[in-house]
């Protein structure tokens, strides 16, 4: 058959030049034997089997810790096309470049052959690819992250049509580290780390980089957003995607439990997706939304029974921790927020005894993660496999932000919220390698993931704002991070963020108030419900405070921004930065 040809002689071709000892296919299965090499490597530690059934800890290099984005490139031949929001380079250049560094990079070990299934299989949204790589991590952590199995692997030779994922830990040398797409080719090349986003070629490369380029041409939207079910009631379940940068709370928001007053009215909240949605317009003509990974690589610190009960249940069984501390008293994890008495006997992250009480470091990396399938997810939404995903009522964008922007605001119009949406800002985390803490505009939270020019992806928003028309979901901005003057949080956040998305979802239905201010639609502070939580007014007040020098200053930073994508930026979006400008100076 012509299309498997397609697979082998990919494969065939992957061998000659990485030239490992041997090639071993993965479909899901017989994968305890690879557990047990890993063990045997050093690779994976089990875990107390009584407490932590089928849980594994793994430590990275001590290099290998997040994202590198100054090591990510989007390779298009017209170096316009990926955009001042991406590295650059000509596509022969890295090729040739990388295929220096994976000339023999696997001798002496296993080549795993990945085939893997973003989305249900079978489902229309749904997207192949093949992962090739040198480490048993990534077959672990892929097979809980994305579908595997026979069937799919059948669906890829049958069709012939994947991505081209090229990964290998090679020297783990950070000069020679690359994460290179190119998606002219639907094909990814990653050497040099073992890490989350930089190895897991299914997740950011795969479901947002290259999808985004495909969605871009194809007229659907990749996008890096949760997706939940509000149950109210009356039994009804309105769903909303939310974008928010990485670490900041994403999973949290995605697993949320509703506030007590909440559950006694009958409200529930199903999780669809943590981290990324593949949005299209259906046949209803609304937009609709899957998750196109099948698990959860969540920021582990932080996470208790208090701000995560989900997580934390979900993840006592089939995960693997990366960078979390060892407590040798149980063969059990633990980091900094789990509990207020870490282990005395402990091994940090980087490898080293660590006494959690005398240690002045902390144990665990912040950017320590848990991979965990999303079937142990006690509220995993029964529509997760549903073909044709979920339809979607709300986008709600938001950053973390100390002052600038308030708890919650809404978009007059879909234009409106890609303007605020493609200006939105945010603090940085340990989720990226380098300095946290630095405000930068983060498009849509899809700035380190968008795999083509930013200016013709605000475009393609606006463009599929037009063809949605009225069924358009209606856009938010919020922000859970917003600090009083003693520089701490103002909004309890975690569940009671329902509270806010019952405002947003009212508005929806056209069932809530709004005043018209310079920066967007808000709420009066009566108009959120504070029933059985104790926030005084005053608080709420300063949360949703505009502050107008603030923003102004704001709008400089935009226009600055926005210069930067010169004539690929659409005039619409200049045009509702004037707007703004106006509205703030009257
Ligand atoms: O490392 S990942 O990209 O998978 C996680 C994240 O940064 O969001
Ligand atoms: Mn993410």
């Amino acid at each position: 058959m012509e299309e498997n040809f397609k697979l082998k002689n990919w494969v065939s071709w992957a061998v000659e030049l990485c030239k490992p000892d041997n090639v071993v296919w993965i479909d899901g299965e017989g994968l305890d034997a690879l557990r047990e090499e890993a063990i045997e490597k050093g690779e994976l530690i089990r875990l107390n089997q009584e407490i932590l059934p089928g849980c594994y800890l793994h430590r990275s290099a001590i290099n290998d810790v997040a994202r590198s984005e100054d090591k990510t490139f989007i390779c298009t031949t017209a170096k316009e096309d990926a955009g001042p929001n991406n590295n650059w380079q000509a596509p022969e250049e890295m090729y040739a470049r990388l295929t220096a560094l994976f000339d023999g990079s696997m001798k002496g070990r296993t080549m795993y052959v990945i085939p893997f299934c973003m989305g249900p299989v079978g489902s229309p949204f749904s997207k192949l690819g093949v992962e090739i790589t040198d480490s048993i991590y990534v077959v672990l952590n892929m097979n809980i992250m994305t579908r595997i199995s026979k069937d799919v692997t059948k669906l890829v030779k049958n069709t012939g049509d994947f991505v081209k994922c090229l990964h290998s830990t090679a020297t783990l040398s950070l000069d020679d580290r690359f994460i290179a797409h190119f998606p002219e080719d639907n094909a990814i090349w990653s050497i040099n780390s073992g890490y989350g986003g930089n190895a897991l070629l299914g997740k950011k490369c795969f479901a947002l980089r290259i999808a985004s380029y495909q969605a871009k041409n194809e007229g659907w939207l990749a996008e890096h957003m949760l997706i939940i079910g509000i149950e109210n009631p009356q039994g009804e379940v309105h769903y909303v995607c939310a974008a928010f940068p990485s670490a900041c709370g994403k999973t949290n928001l995605a697993m949320l439990i509703p506030p007590e007053v909440y559950q006694e009215k009958g409200y529930k909240v199903w999780c669809v997706g943590d981290d990324i949605a593949w949005l299209r317009i259906g046949e209803d003509g609304r937009l609709w939304a899957i998750n196109p990974e099948n698990g959860y690589f969540g920021v582990v610190p932080g996470t208790n029974s208090v701000t995560n009960p989900n997580a934390l249940a979900t993840i006592s069984n089939d995960t693997i921790f990366t960078n979390v501390v060892h407590n040798q008293d149980d063969n059990t994890v633990w980091w900094e927020g789990l509990s207020k008495t870490p282990p005395t006997q402990g091994i940090n992250w980087k490898g080293e005894q660590w006494n959690g009480t005398t240690s002045q470091e902390k144990g665990a990396h912040p950017n320590s993660r848990f991979t965990t399938p999303a079937k142990n997810l006690p509220i995993l939404s029964p529509e997760v496999e549903n073909p044709n995903g979920v339809p979607i009522s709300a986008l709600v964008f938001g950053g973390r932000r100390a002052k600038t922007a308030p708890l919650v605001y809404q978009a007059r119009d879909f234009n409106h919220g890609v303007f605020i949406a493609s200006t939105m800002a945010s603090e940085t985390t340990a989720a990226q390698t380098g300095a946290v803490g630095v405000t930068r505009i983060d498009s849509m939270a899809m700035k380190p993931f968008c795999g083509y020019n930013m200016g013709d992806y605000f475009a393609h928003w606006l463009d599929m704002g037009e063809k949605l028309g009225d069924n358009a979901p209606k856009i938010f901005n919020v922000n859970w991070f917003r600090t009083g003057d003693n520089g701490k949080f103002l909004w309890p956040g975690y569940g009671e963020n329902l509270r806010i998305l019952e405002w947003v979802l009212a508005r929806c239905e056209g069932e809530a108030l709004a005043i018209d201010t310079p920066i967007g639609l808000m709420p009066n502070p009566d108009d959120i419900s504070t029933e059985g939580l104790d926030l005084p007014k005053e608080k709420l007040e300063e949360l949703l405070h505009v502050d107008k020098n603030l923003w102004v200053d704001e709008t400089a930073a935009m226009r600055e921004y926005y210069k930067s994508y010169g004539d690929r930026l659409p005039k619409v979006l200049w045009d509702e930065l004037s707007g703004l400008e106006n509205r703030l100076h009257l």
